[in-house]
């Protein structure tokens, strides 16, 4: 692992007053369950191929076998429940594994990385679901994350609506949810509030697609706001 990014998280995290840096090639998708990343991830990385680009799409928690592992034991524990503080420690310990493993060797090999889920999920899941203070999330993020995407689309959809969507495709692939899955609407409520907020404090990194839409105009949408983003990314570049 090389690269001013990092250098820092090797030195133990960035400072306190720091702002964290966004990278210019990673795209993150969030949202609430059912509002449709897998369809989006496969036409934002559709569109990125088109341009020549490599794209690595990942996900999280996961993206490397090890926060594959974490991953398991996050959502299918057996019977012993993990406090709201084990599950923000787990999210964050793949998380660490994912950044240098997966995210930063491709971001500095030149290519594209695209995760369903990043750092959000973790402010707006522990922090608005569980009720875990955002500073601690904030001092996770920045002591082994060190980094945000460029551009984070959050596909916004009525709890209700998303939780329709799942069951219809639990009932088609024969699934059963997962821990988190099986919350109240209450907590998904909360966490779809925590979500807008991030985008009302981050309005130019977060962009708010709605997922209410048909897949296409979703994923159309979506796209539209790549392109835009990629536009100014190199305008900027050039000035
Ligand atoms: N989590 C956390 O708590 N903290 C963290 O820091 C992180 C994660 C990183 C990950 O599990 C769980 O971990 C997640 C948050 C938590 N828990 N929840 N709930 P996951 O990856 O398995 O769960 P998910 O990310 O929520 O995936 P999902 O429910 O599958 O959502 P999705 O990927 O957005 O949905 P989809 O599979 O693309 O679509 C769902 C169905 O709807 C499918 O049948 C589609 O064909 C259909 N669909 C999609 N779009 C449309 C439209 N526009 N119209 C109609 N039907 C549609």
């Amino acid at each position: 692992m090389t690269g001013p990014v990092a250098a820092d998280i090797a030195a133990g995290g960035l400072s306190a007053d720091a702002p964290l840096p966004r990278h210019p090639r990673f795209v993150s998708l969030e949202g609430g369950e059912g509002a449709g990343k897998t369809t989006v991830l496969n036409a934002l990385r559709e569109a990125l191929q088109q341009t020549g680009a490599e794209v690595v799409s990942t996900r999280e928690p996961g993206g490397t076998p090890l926060a594959e592992q974490i991953r398991e034991l996050l959502l299918h524990p057996g019977d012993e429940k993990p406090s709201a503080e084990t599950e923000l420690l787990l999210m964050f310990a793949a998380r660490a594994q994912h950044v240098r493993g997966t995210i930063l060797p491709a971001l500095e090999r030149g290519a594209w990385v695209i995760s369903d889920r990043f750092t959000d999920s973790s402010y707006a899941y522990q922090g608005g679901g569980r009720g875990l203070d955002p500073a601690f999330v904030a001092e996770l993020e920045r002591r082994v994350v060190g980094l945000r995407p460029g551009l984070t689309l959050l596909l916004d959809l009525g709890v209700a609506q998303g939780r329709e969507r799942t069951r219809g495709r639990d009932l088609v692939f024969g699934q059963t949810p997962d821990r988190i899955e099986r919350e109240r609407d209450d907590f998904f409520e909360q966490v779809r509030r925590a979500f807008l907020a991030r985008a009302r404090a981050e309005p130019e990194r977060v962009r708010v697609v709605d997922a209410s839409q048909p897949a296409q105009a979703v994923a159309d949408d979506a796209v539209a706001i790549l392109r835009l983003f990629m536009a100014r990314s190199a305008a900027e570049q050039a000035s």
